[in-house]
């Protein structure tokens, strides 16, 4: 059972590049781990053959995973895309369903993909600056739509929420980000499963 923390502390977030001055995890999660996140699976085995790509990392501030605590890091999306579709998060529902999650957009331009489970769906812009609070239940992901910059973004959720990966490896998100004619389109996804 992980103790409670015991002491207030403090990191600096040095702006734009957002690495935090301090962190406990960097994940990272390239193409090759990535399967059937994107809709274009041919075209993700095809980048693949030519190597693999550094889709997205996240530096973690740890933190006991208990109600009342707060998780902290940044997590950097890298420009690019696979078939149309730009490179973005897995995206996930807290597994305690009740939790929110907010968002600071310190580099880059993006969006972030939000849906319920009861079928309400919202897609908000990201640039710096902006902040996002994603409700309780919502499921999130985050895409980059810069064709050069990275997209960076500090965020906080309680630590007991938890990540279901699940629910989305089994549906998908109702809403897709692709690079349209006139720049990013939002659109349905043909792919998305209610069961
Ligand atoms: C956010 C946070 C992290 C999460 C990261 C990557 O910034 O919610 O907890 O790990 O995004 O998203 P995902 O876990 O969906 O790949
Ligand atoms: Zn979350």
């Amino acid at each position: 059972m992980s103790k409670m923390t015991e002491h207030p502390f403090g990191f600096t977030l040095p702006i734009p590049t957002g690495v935090p001055s301090h962190y406990d995890n960097h994940l990272k999660r390239s193409l090759s781990a990535l399967e059937g996140i994107f809709q274009d699976e041919p075209a993700r085995t095809a980048r693949l053959s030519r190597g693999d790509a550094m889709v997205y990392e996240v530096y973690e501030i740890a933190g006991p995973q208990l109600a009342g605590e707060l998780l902290m890091g940044v997590t950097v999306i890298h420009p690019g895309k696979v078939g149309r579709e730009f490179y973005m998060t897995k995206g996930h529902f807290h597994s305690v369903r009740e939790t929110a999650e907010v968002y600071f957009c310190l580099k880059g331009e993006g969006m972030m993909v939000m849906e319920t489970l009861e079928g309400e769906t919202a897609v908000e812009p990201l640039t710096p600056g902006r902040v996002l609070y994603v409700a309780p239940c919502w499921g999130h992901r985050s895409v980059c739509t810069s064709r050069q910059d990275d997209l960076v973004m500090f965020f906080a959720y309680p630590g007991n929420a938890g990540h279901d990966y699940e629910t989305v490896a089994k549906r998908g998100f109702r809403k897709l980000v692709v690079d349209g004619k006139d720049g990013p389109e939002i659109i349905d996804n043909p792919h998305w499963n209610a069961s």
